[in-house]
């Protein structure tokens, strides 16, 4: 089992997904991470918002980060995913785009290992 960590810092909305605003929800292996709430995060064009989260790599070398925008009606819209390396640790803090057809976010983050 590794060691790496990954501390979400914040999201950016480059482009919205739908009028009005997208509500932003973060999963990983299908389960939220973000936020603790069942309400997404109204998110529009600009907005950054700030996360905080700490994702642990456990068995794997890479944190798949899958952003969705819920919708009251029918099923929430897979807004795509980031896939962040437990390889990247120690280069300081990073960017990864998140882009669907229409739509763009940009997550910041930095990998590290655990340390006691
Ligand atoms: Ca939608
Ligand atoms: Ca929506």
């Amino acid at each position: 089992m590794g060691d790496g960590v990954v501390r979400i810092e914040k999201i950016l909305c480059v482009v919205q997904s739908e009028e009005g605003s997208d509500e932003v929800v973060l999963r990983r292996d299908g389960l939220q991470i973000w936020p603790d709430g069942d309400e997404g995060v109204g998110m529009s064009n600009g907005v950054e918002v700030a996360i905080g989260r700490d994702i642990l790599f456990g068995n794997s070398t890479e944190v798949a980060m899958a952003l969705f925008d819920q919708d009251a009606i029918g099923a929430d819209d897979d807004l795509g995913t980031a896939v962040i390396h437990e390889s990247e640790a120690g280069s300081g803090l990073r960017t990864a785009d998140i882009v669907a057809p229409g739509s763009q976010y940009r997550l910041t983050y930095k990998v590290g290992r655990v340390q006691f």
